[in-house]
This record gives structure tokens, sequence and C-alpha cells, in this order.
């Protein structure tokens, strides 16, 4: 085994890995840009080096910056986690022929199957089923109505180097194909480098389903069951789950298979993905990932398989110690991809700081991140804070889980889409299994999400339904604790242009309470106390009677000229579903009379004034 690895990469994955290394008793090495002098990944490594500034093709791409930090620390791997440089097969081999071992496929391997016509290709001679098209790039519309006309439209224009839905234009008749072909091949060669592009038969509503693969060094190639990925909004994962609900017994034998094949096929070793399309009870072979994937958590939660321990061993020429029979899916695991985004504008991005950070926990409740609370999210990376990760005996239970454990998740100080997943979890269509990779970019209503994101936003964890109303900025909401009889309940309040409201203090049980409070300005109605036995008692301030909480004026007990000693009431205040009478603290002569019966009033509204 390694003795020092240098952990190519940031957030989660680099936490993820160290940890693994941390278990098999191995050193870490972190690398950071100029953003992430306090990051998470850093805070866990043994030692850590600053590889450039923030923007990642100057630091955490910085092919010879992470070498070097290496080379100066020591270390005898290189683990590079997903993004960044983990499927770049010129770093891969930058790495090889260095004093480093590449904890991942060789550098022939990922060049083997990062060009797409060439892994399907290989796929085919593996007896591994791809979908109906070319194997071969196509240079001209022709060739691509020829295709079409065999098969029928729709048709996929893919870029070979493509991957992650760029380069992915869909041709439904005849007249499109000049546009999409060129703009297909424009992409690519924007994006890869290369203009080269090929044809397969469009499936129109597929689940997106992938078998994780473990292969050594000594030819044993083992698959660890199936993620179903059909959740995704833009090509983005949102939700993975392992075992997939739309596969049966055979077809998952017959997919599995079919991956151990296919990457056998390629000479491939260390961890990798074999992604497929699923249709009408077909599978095609869609692409390889070959790197360690944000998902992989799913994978192990239900086979008790540490991926990324086996990653470090195969690497370092470790044997595979399990048969393809020792594998066994137990019980069912969902990830949840906690990312800073605001699920009701399209999902854009959020920055903020974690002022409340507080996951969940408990029976199969399982947490990968690299945050901890105070924390500031910038937008110098992807928007991923955490993945929550709930496995339990089965999908149903496993579903019930996830409802009580994103209600738990408590994040304030950043807009996160936990609402949106607490969506999914209560979803027909996500419930029954039934949704396909096209459900959230067009089934699903997107009122839904915005409801979601009213109901659930910014508390996270909060159940009072409680919503932001968005009006102007004087508007403040303050939540506070008040304590009613022995029950606790928390109350949202809102100010609007008001001096600060003082401290609220709750008081319950007994008459006596309010006294001992001392100057109380609201307390319950005399017929609810002895109705219901509840009191409930708010300092106040001064000469100004004002409503503590926002609510409706039921009865206005005082008119100017009145004279009102300390702890009369002035008026009753219906809020909260109770009523509660407005007292004055110290008394006086009453000078003014703002509200009437009737009347809203908001928190901080001034409703008497004393002489
Ligand atoms: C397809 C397809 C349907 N038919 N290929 C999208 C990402 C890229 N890796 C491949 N993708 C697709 N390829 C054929 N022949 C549908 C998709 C696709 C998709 C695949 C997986 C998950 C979500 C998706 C969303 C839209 C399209």
């Amino acid at each position: 085994m390694f003795t020092k690895v240098l952990v190519a990469n940031r957030g989660e994955i680099a936490v993820r890995v160290i940890r693994a290394c941390r278990d098999l008793g191995v050193r870490t090495v972190a690398v950071y840009s100029d953003a992430d002098k306090h990051a998470g990944h850093v805070r866990y490594a043994d030692e850590a080096y600053n590889v450039g500034p923030a923007r990642a093709a100057d630091s955490y791409l910085d092919h010879e910056a992470v070498i070097e930090a290496g080379r100066k620390a020591g270390a005898d791997a290189v683990h590079p986690g997903y993004g960044f440089l983990a499927e770049n097969a010129e770093f891969a081999r930058k790495v090889e022929a260095s004093d480093l071992t590449w904890i991942g496929p060789s550098a022939d391997a990922m060049e083997r199957l990062g060009e797409k016509t060439k892994a399907r290709a290989l796929m085919q001679e593996a007896d591994v089923p791809v979908v109906p098209g070319t194997t071969e790039p196509v240079e001209s519309a022709d060739e691509v109505k020829g295709i079409a006309a065999e098969y029928g439209y729709p048709v996929a224009i893919k870029a070979e180097g493509g991957g992650g839905g760029r380069g992915l234009k869909v041709v439904h008749s005849e007249d499109e194909v000049e546009d999409q072909l060129e703009t297909a091949q424009r992409e690519g060669e924007a994006y890869f480098d290369n203009s080269s592009v090929y044809v397969e038969k469009y499936l129109e509503s597929p689940r997106h389903i992938e078998v994780q693969i473990l292969a050594d060094e000594h030819g044993n190639v083992r698959h660890l069951g199936e993620r179903d990925c059909s959740l995704q909004r833009r090509h983005q994962k949102v939700i993975e789950e392992a075992p997939s609900p739309a596969l049966d017994a055979d077809l998952r034998e017959r997919i599995g298979n079919a991956a151990r094949r296919g990457v056998r096929e390629a000479e491939y070793t260390n961890a990798g993905t074999v992604e497929f399309l699923v249709e009408d009870g077909e599978f095609y072979f869609m692409e390889v990932n070959t790197r360690i994937q944000v998902e992989h958590t799913a994978t192990e939660e239900v086979t008790g398989i540490d991926v990324v321990k086996w990653q470090l061993r195969v690497a370092a020429g470790e044997e595979i110690d399990f048969a393809q029979d020792d594998v066994e899916i137990e019980g069912h695991a969902i990830e949840y991809r906690i990312n800073a985004e605001n699920a009701a504008d399209d999902f854009a991005p959020a920055t903020g700081s974690l002022e409340t950070y507080d996951p969940p926990g408990g029976p199969g409740v399982r947490i990968d991140d690299a945050v901890r609370q105070g924390d500031e999210i910038g937008g110098d990376y992807d928007s991923m804070i955490a993945k929550l990760i709930v496995a339990a005996g089965d999908r149903e239970e496993c579903l019930a889980r996830s409802e009580r454990a994103l209600s738990e998740f408590e994040i304030r100080g950043i807009e996160t889409i936990i609402p949106f997943h607490r969506l999914m979890v209560t979803d027909e269509t996500f419930r029954a299994g039934e949704h396909t990779t096209k459900y959230l970019d067009e089934e699903l209503d997107r009122e839904r999400i915005d409801q979601a994101v009213e109901q659930w936003g910014d508390a996270g964890s909060d159940d009072t339904g409680e919503d932001d109303d968005g009006e102007g900025d004087d508007v403040t909401e303050r939540e506070f604790t008040v304590e009613v009889n022995g029950k606790r309940f928390e109350v949202n309040l809102e100010e609007r242009g008001a001096p600060p409201v003082p401290d609220v203090e709750a008081v319950a049980n007994g008459a006596g309470a309010a006294a001992d409070a001392g100057g109380p300005s609201t307390r319950s109605r005399p017929e609810a106390a002895e109705s219901d036995d509840e009191e409930v008692v708010v300092e106040g301030d001064g000469e100004q009677v004002t409503a503590e909480m926002q609510g409706t004026i039921l009865a206005v007990d005082v008119e100017v000229g009145d004279e009102v000693g300390a702890g009369d009431v002035v008026c009753v205040l219906e809020a909260m579903k109770m009523e509660n009478d407005v007292v004055t603290e110290r008394g006086g002569t009453v000078s003014d009379v703002l509200v009437a019966e009737g009347d809203s009033v908001d928190m901080g509204d001034t409703l008497v004034v004393l002489e």
C-alpha cells in the first residue's frame, strides 16, 4: 500500500478520498487554490500545498503545479477524484511518467474509451448492445440522412469527445439535418477540440442506468450492481439511487454482465462506470466514465463495499478478494445532491455563508461533505456543498427515511435545493419509480417547485409553512421561540421599518408569571386563560404601546383621555389563532388611539400612545 497520497481535488470528494486513505493508514496531501485556504479538504489532510489562484485552470487544473506538490510532499500516488483532471488522459500519462502512481485506469484505457466511436466499436466486439447507429464518424448531411432513413427519425448527432449532453443534437426531420450537424461539429470543436461527430437512433424517453465496475491488474473484473440516475436536470444528476426501480432480476443480470465484458475488452483497471440507456426492456451502451463518480456512495451503501478504498488497493497492485457471487445488493440507497442553488429560479447558483449548518443523522443516514457552519460558499467552483445518502431495507422505507432526513437538514444563510428534494420524495411519479430522463425537464410542473421552495425554503427543517414574502427591504423577519403552557412554539414575526423589537420572553403557566416577568405589554385574554389555562407574556417598550406580532385587532378598550394603570388592557390582538390582551407597561393618559376593531397590524406597529 502507498504511504502518502496526493489528493488532486477539493470539496467533498477530496474529503472522501482522505477518509479512505486514513482508514487504510495512508497519509494524505491536499492541494488548494487561493480561494480554498480554509476549505474543508485542507482541514482534513495531513499537509497541504497551494497550487495557484482561485481560477481552476490556474490551480486545480495546472498539471505541473499538482505534480510538483506531489513531488515536494514526497507522495507516492495521486488520486484525482472526479471532475478537474480525473478524465484527462494526458495528465494521467504525465503522472505515469513521474515517480507517482495514478490511482485510476491507465492513460491508454482512458483513451480507448474517451472517443465515443472507438468505445462503441469496442463494446460491439464484446457483444455489448449499443444504440443503433454509426461506429465511424460521419461527415456529410447525406450520410446522416441515410442513417435516419434506415432507423427513422429522430436521430442524435453526437460529438466524438462529447459527454454530459454537450455536443448532443437531436434531429427530428430531414430539414434539420444540415443545421444540427454543423452545430454538433462546432460544439465538439469548441468543447473537446474535436469536430468529429457520429449518429445514433435517438431514444425518446429512456432511463439512465449505470453499472459500477471494479477491475484489478490480475484480470479480475467485478460489477457492483447498477444505479439509476434518471432524475436529471439539463444533464445534471440531482438524485441517484441503487438499485434501479426499473430493472427486473433478468435485465439486472444481463446489464451487469455486459458491463463486465465491456471493460474487460478495454483492458480497464480500477473503478469505472458503464452508462446505459434503458427503454422498453432493452439496454444500450452509452459511454464509460473512467473515474470515481459523485454517486458511488449509493453503491457503497447497498453493497457494503468501500469503492474508494478498493481504488487505492487496486492501484497498489492488490487483488480483488471477493468473487462476483459474493457481491450482494442489500436494501436500497438514495443520494440527494445538496446544491447551493435556488430551485425556484431555474436552479441558479447561490452564494452566501452557512449561518446554520446542521445535517441530519440517525439510522441509515450518511453525509459526505467538506463544509462546516460559518463557511463561506463562493462561486468559484461547483455548487454541490454536500451529499445526503439515505439507506434502508427497501425503497419505500428509504423514501420515508429520506423525508425524515431532509426535514432534519437545516441550512440557513444560503439557498439549497433541499426544498426540491422534499418535493421529489413526495412526488407520485418519483415514488412510483416511473420517471425517465425527460421527467424533470419536460414533465414536472415548475409551479410545484416554486411552491416547494416557498413552503420549505430558507429554514430547511421547519414545517410551519413560513414564507418569504419578498416585499421591500424594510421588512425583516425574526424568529422567536415561545412557550405556551409548557409547550414550545416557533413564531415568525415580521417587522417593517420599526425600531428593533425587544427580546420576547415567553413564560408559561400561572397568573403569577405575568407579574414575575415584569412590565408586560401583552398578555392573553382572561377568558382564554381560564378556558385553556394559557398565558403568553411578552416584554414591551415605553409609552407607545406596539403590536408585538402581526395580527388582527379584535377590540379596542380605551379612548383618548382615558387614564390607564400599569398592566391595563388597551386592546385585544388576535395572532396565531390566539387572543392576546395588549397591555401597558407603565400606564398614563391615552393621547392617541391609532387602531380600530378589525384592523390588521404588523409587528412593531404603534397601537396606542400614552402621555
Ligand atoms: C442519448 C439519448 C437518447 N438516445 N442517445 C445525454 C448525455 C449524453 N451523455 C448522452 N445523452 C443522451 N443520449 C440516444 N441515442 C438521450 C440522452 C439524454 C440523457 C441521457 C441520460 C440522462 C439524461 C438525459 C437527458 C437527455 C438526453
